[in-house]
């Protein structure tokens, strides 16, 4: 691997996105370089390898044209940290600076088998560890709480509300961490490539590796035994084993028309027993199952790395991968209970609709009339009258749609106090939550009745500040919600009188993750 940011510089340019100065006609001659160090740097890195954002090099803005380019830096990205430079930055900088990304970089970057491997630690290895948790709480009603503003993590007790213990995390957790199926173990995944395998019963990392320069997200496979991380750079995935986070496999993101892509998301499919993954610069969906491996090739692969350090020649013909033509790129995806059918939309093709593809017959089936731009990473769904609905917040407009799973029409469009990203629900709760996560009344969150589809309460949990991401307990009895502040706040209400029972300060807290909602895959929250 070439050219790679120094791994120890944690996160403390990351607040600084905010323009600072004042552009005039008049300013200094500054050279590009030192402009994109001053302006982008911070958020997408000084070699354009992606930190908080996404790396900006030619290969990952095939999407992307000048024009468009010019503009995002000009207003911003909605749905993103992107700001606008529109005040800072003079028209002439800011076409230098578009066309200084779309020059390719002095050595292309890469991160090979072997660099992945390289990465490999195991801290502790698992038969070195203990039995049996070393404190007292239920295993099932844990969260794991990410706090962004410092890079940590807190474990919290689900029924006592009580911190266990806080640690220190691998710079900008992004997406949401993985449980091992018995609750055990959760799996972390950074924005620059890093995967942590923690051990919730010693309260210690077992194993890391580098999967990646610029990585999205990640899935375990339902039994446990794989995990698959996907990348924006390079354009692949990456499988591991589970136990120790041994890597595998690299699969490049190569569409049939020989073209490289990004990879949107991977997840896993349960009743399938395959990993998804959604493709960004090309058309395509890919299903990757990994039931068929049997139990035993599968140990001989461990034995083949340990042995070998290669690849196992079962491993070449394994996980095949199943390729869905769709009409339209996948930037954000969504699935139906039983993983029979894939919702997903494109953020810039400017339709506004959601693509219904069905995995079984392998084409899409549907198309949703959605307006402005619908975040189905964050839907859930529930029992409306008898049927299945999804419902959905936008990132572009102030509304939830409301959308039955039978014949994929939208029931109902709630309208919202301003753009949101996540919503929440749980089995045993009659209402679902919702942020306005974008906007000047960001520090709403809605609470909506799942029998009216109506908002029945408005809460501002901390006047002026963020209010985003609530995750239930384990019994749906109550509700967590974050202040994303550096300042900001973990609040748990009662999820039916929806009164406040208990504020811990925390720093810019964002997902939290409740093991059995998880490893249940509750349909009220993301999987
Ligand atoms: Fe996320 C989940 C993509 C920006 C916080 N986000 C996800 C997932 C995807 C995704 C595909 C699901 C992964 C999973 O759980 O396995 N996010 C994107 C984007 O494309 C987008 C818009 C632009 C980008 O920069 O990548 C984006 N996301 C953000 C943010 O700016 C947020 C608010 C702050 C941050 O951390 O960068 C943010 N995303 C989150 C969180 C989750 C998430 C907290 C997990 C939600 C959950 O409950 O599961």
């Amino acid at each position: 691997m070439k050219s790679i940011w120094p791994l120890g510089l944690a996160g403390v340019l990351l607040f600084s996105i905010a323009p600072q100065t004042e552009a005039t006609a008049d300013a200094e001659p500054t050279s590009t370089i030192t402009l994109y160090e001053q302006h982008c740097g911070s958020c997408h890195g000084n070699d354009r390898l992606g930190r908080m954002g996404p790396a900006l090099l030619p290969g990952n803005l095939s999407r992307l044209n000048k024009k468009k380019a010019i503009q995002t830096i000009t207003q911003g990205r909605s749905a993103t940290q992107m700001p606008a430079f529109e005040k800072t930055l003079t028209p002439p900088q800011i076409t230098a600076l578009t066309d200084y990304l779309y020059t390719p970089p002095k050595e292309q970057p890469d991160w090979t088998l072997n660099d992945i491997k390289a990465s490999h630690t195991v801290p502790v290895p698992m038969d070195q560890l203990p039995e049996k948790p070393v404190y007292k709480a239920d295993m099932m009603n844990l969260f794991v709480v990410v706090e962004l503003g410092d890079h940590h993590v807190t474990l919290l007790d689900g029924d006592r509300f009580k911190p266990i213990h806080r640690f220190p995390s691998r710079y900008a957790l992004h997406g949401g961490p993985k449980y091992s199926p018995d609750g055990r173990f959760v799996y972390f995944a950074s924005r620059d490539g890093w995967i942590t395998q923690y051990d919730l019963y010693s309260l210690q990392v077992v194993a890391e590796i580098r999967a990646g320069i610029n990585t999205r997200n990640l899935a375990i496979s339902h039994d446990g035994r794989f995990l698959m991380a996907a990348n924006y750079l390079p354009h692949n995935l990456v499988l591991l084993d589970a136990r120790e986070l041994k890597p595998l496999k690299t699969i490049e993101a190569r569409g049939e028309n020989g073209q490289t892509s990004r990879v949107s998301a991977v997840y896993t499919a349960p009743p399938r027993g395959s990993f998804i993954a959604a493709m960004k610069d090309i058309k395509e969906v890919w299903e990757i199952p990994y039931h068929e491996v049997p139990v035993s090739d599968y140990a001989s692969w461990v034995h083949d790395y340990r042995q070998e350090s290669g690849e196992g020649n079962a491993l070449k013909t394994q996980f095949p991968i199943r390729r869905i033509v769709t009409r339209d790129y996948l930037d954000d995806f969504f699935f139906d209970p039983d993983y029979r059918h894939l919702i997903g939309t494109s953020r810039d093709s400017g339709k506004s609709r959601g693509m219904v593809v069905n995995l079984d017959v392998r084409r899409e089936i549907a198309e949703i009339p959605m307006a402005g731009m619908p975040h189905l990473g964050s839907g859930i769904t529930w029992d409306y009258q008898g049927r299945e609905v999804m419902a959905s917040p936008n990132i572009s407009k102030g509304m939830v749609s409301v959308i039955d799973m039978a014949d994929w029409t939208v029931i109902k469009t709630i309208e919202t106090l301003g753009p949101g990203f996540f919503m929440r629900s749980h089995e045993q709760t009659p209402y679902a939550w919702t942020d306005v996560f974008f906007g000047p009344k960001n520090d709403a969150v809605h609470v909506i009745d799942k029998k009216t589809l109506d908002i029945v309460k408005t809460l501002r949990p901390m006047p002026g500040k963020n209010a985003a991401h609530v995750e239930f307990t384990k019994d749906g009895r109550y509700v967590l919600l974050s202040v994303w502040d550096m300042d900001g706040a973990l609040i748990v209400y009662d999820a039916n009188t929806l009164k406040e029972i208990k504020r811990l300060p925390m720093k810019k807290p964002s997902g939290k993750y409740n093991v059995w909602n998880k490893i249940s895959y509750s349909r009220g929250t993301s999987h």
